[in-house]
């Protein structure tokens, strides 16, 4: 078999003074494009009193001004086009389940260096032509079906365009075909491991080695799980449709944070109340300038998410920066009694307290107070035959996430396979405070 660590070596392993100096240089370059093609951003630079020749490498970019996801709705669907429309060969779309969607545009250019991050995911996480590769994102607006098709023809595996759902074709595909890697969101992946179950299957009747999973937070927890059920390695995966899709980042083998295409996308932490930057190592909000992209060059993106980046050298021998798992997003994070609350820590509780991760959080008010509940499914080997002993579970299950939380949910025991199982990204919490 054709032994290859990485994809494109030469930038993958770019000693950090060169990246920097190659970042810089295409920084200075794509603020021109911006400034001349995208009368928006150019706007916005000109009140904060800065030109292109302010800009002369990445030591400058703190100058710049941010773009927020209001600016994306503000400019929608062109005003952030930084290309005719007859150069662009693509769009892609977020699900808009918050205000209105986000459409990215796409030159050729712009689809071959996004592939491109991709297949640097895949060759990451050990894939070779030799492997068939299991897409079941979803195909469609969503980038993930795309963006990893795109990474996994460019590696030369055999492809496997499934989309998501129809969990039981999934489960033949990859018998039938020998899937060897799996790209689906982590919640999916939860989903076929207890279909497998089900079935009375194991890991040792499925051929996968890897998974790579992503667009939606999960955690190590998870990660351990999902790897014992279907036996294999899960690699973790980032990115969002503003910046192009999946492969900003990707883990590689040491599984300590994703490495950032450096080379494409320029990566800050700010501080998400005043905009400071912070230094290396501090958890804040990321922030991506895209360095190379042409029709939809977002500078100074606040992408909400939080987390910190390091760059520690890792052992796989690649120089890009890494940042840690999302622990959530800034408009993820729920403020419950004055208290901040992220569904990966309800996760993390569940998960130790041997449960899956088959969860629903409940937020409402009532007398100007808010309620918590959540709804965890009962294992489906464990038996409690008295309303007592329900009570008794639920009781330590609240007491544990108290502890994990500082404050005290309802916990609700449901039937097994009573939450609805998610192809995609699982919806987790209800908040109907915003309904009012
Ligand atoms: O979710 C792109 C993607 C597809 C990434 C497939 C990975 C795999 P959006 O729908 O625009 O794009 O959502 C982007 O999802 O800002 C994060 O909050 C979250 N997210 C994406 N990847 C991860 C991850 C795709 N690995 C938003 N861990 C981002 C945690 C993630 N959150």
């Amino acid at each position: 078999m054709e032994e290859r660590r990485y994809y494109q070596k030469e930038i993958e392993t770019m000693p950090v003074e060169e990246l920097k100096k190659l970042q810089s240089e295409k920084l200075v370059k794509q603020v021109r494009h911006v400034y001349d093609n995208v009368p928006y951003y150019r706007a916005l630079m000109e009140e904060k009193g800065v030109t292109p020749d302010d800009i002369r490498g990445i030591e400058d970019l703190h100058k710049l001004p941010f773009l927020t996801k209001a600016d994306l709705r503000d400019a929608y669907p062109y005003g952030l086009l930084a290309k005719p429309l007859s150069e662009c060969v693509r769009i892609q779309s977020t699900s808009g389940t918050t205000g209105r969607r986000v459409v990215a545009f796409y030159t050729q250019h712009d689809v071959d260096l996004w592939e491109d991050c991709c297949a640097r995911a895949i060759v990451a996480a050990g894939g070779t032509n030799e492997d068939v590769c299991q897409v079941a994102y979803g195909y469609g607006l969503f980038t993930g079906g795309p963006g990893l098709n795109g990474g996994s023809h460019r590696v030369g595996c055999l492809t496997l365009p499934m989309s998501s759902g129809n969990t039981e074709r999934q489960i033949q595909f990859m018998t039938d075909l020998s899937a060897t890697i799996l790209c689906c969101t982590p919640s999916y992946a939860a989903y076929i491991g207890e279909t497998l179950k089900e079935k009375g299957m194991g890991p040792d009747d499925i051929p996968l080695k890897a998974g790579i999973f992503g667009a939606e937070p999960w955690t190590e927890e998870m990660r351990h799980n999902i790897e014992e059920t279907l036996g294999i390695k899960a690699y973790d995966i980032y990115g969002l449709t503003e910046t192009s899709g999946p492969g900003v980042s990707f883990e590689c083998a040491e599984q300590t944070g994703m490495h950032i295409n450096e080379d494409h996308f320029l990566a800050e932490i700010i501080d998400p109340d005043t905009g400071e930057v912070l230094p290396e190592g501090s958890k804040g909000e990321l922030v991506f300038t895209a360095l190379d992209k042409e029709a939809f060059p977002l500078l100074r993106y606040r992408t909400r998410d939080i987390c910190v980046l390091t760059r520690k050298p890792c052992s796989c021998g690649r120089t890009h920066i890494k940042m840690s798992k999302p622990m959530g997003r800034s408009d993820d994070m729920m403020i419950i009694r004055g208290v901040n609350v992220f569904p990966s820590q309800i996760e993390t509780v569940l998960l130790n307290e041997g449960y899956q991760p088959n969860y629903q959080i409940v937020v409402d008010r009532e007398n100007n107070t808010d309620t918590f509940d959540v709804l965890v499914e009962m294992n489906p080997d464990q038996v409690i035959d008295t309303v007592r002993g329900v009570a008794a579970l639920e009781k330590s299950l609240a007491n544990a996430m108290k502890t994990m939380l500082g404050i005290n949910p309802s916990v609700h025991l449901v039937a097994p396979k009573s939450i609805t199982r998610s192809e995609g990204k699982a919806v987790r919490v209800i908040d109907k405070r915003k309904l009012v």
